[in-house]
């Protein structure tokens, strides 16, 4: 880190200017960025929006979109999780440290198979907790098959998690398994996705985000 940056983050935790991360503490896409700023060692602020079916864009850090995580840095506000750690690291952490700047197309498409996993088991369950039986309807069939071909892709890439130094894709993978682990919808058989996980969670910075209930 320049000095410029190493000053710049040393006032901000003097001036107890923390940044706000607008999330829920049970989100899988927030969990990704807690995960990155612990393990960068920046403070911030949990803003938590409480309902995240709630239509109401002002809990939402102002996001139209209506979702979260929302990262406000003083007047600087960015929507979207990979937006977000992007933001993050070009600020903070020049070395790229945990490999979010990456242009790897194979490790690409391992994020992008975790992020629409987690896009469809968010559907899930917003779907049942506005009164809707996922059961009862394709597109959520097709949901909840969309998660399980996701997850039969990633096992037959187990071994790219996990490896020597904990990475951004690992905090993807340790963020949507411990979401699917908590919220149950699927049956998570995957030997290599849980031998990569378990190891992921022997480390107290993974463990302090993870989902409680
Ligand atoms: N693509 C977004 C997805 C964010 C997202 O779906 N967040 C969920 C919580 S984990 C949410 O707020 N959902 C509310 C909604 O979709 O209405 C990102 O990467 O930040």
């Amino acid at each position: 880190m320049t000095k410029r940056k190493q000053s710049q983050s040393l006032r901000q935790i003097i001036n107890c200017d923390l940044m706000k991360l607008t999330a829920t503490p049970k989100s899988h896409f927030s969990r990704k960025i807690r995960l990155l700023l612990d393990h960068l060692g920046l403070p911030y602020q949990l803003d938590d929006p409480g309902n995240v079916a709630d239509i109401d864009k002002e809990i939402f850090g102002g996001n139209p979109l209506m979702s979260v995580p929302v990262l406000s840095d003083r007047q600087q506000v960015v929507f979207e999780s990979d937006n977000i750690a992007r933001y993050l690291v070009r600020k903070f952490d020049p070395k790229d440290t945990y490999d979010v700047l990456t242009e790897n197309a194979e490790l690409l498409n391992l994020r992008a198979v975790m992020n629409g996993i987690m896009e469809n088991d968010v559907k899930l369950i917003l779907s049942a907790r506005t009164g809707m039986e996922p059961d009862d309807y394709p597109y959520f069939q097709k949901a909840k098959q969309v998660i399980i071909a996701g997850l039969v892709w990633l096992e037959k890439r187990g071994q790219c998690f996990a490896e020597n130094e904990i990475t951004y894709t690992d905090f993807h993978l340790i963020s949507m398994w411990d979401h699917l682990r908590f919220y149950d919808f699927v049956e998570l058989d995957f030997p290599l996705l849980l031998s990569a996980t378990e190891k992921l969670s022997q480390s107290n910075l993974v463990r302090r985000s993870a989902p409680q209930s």
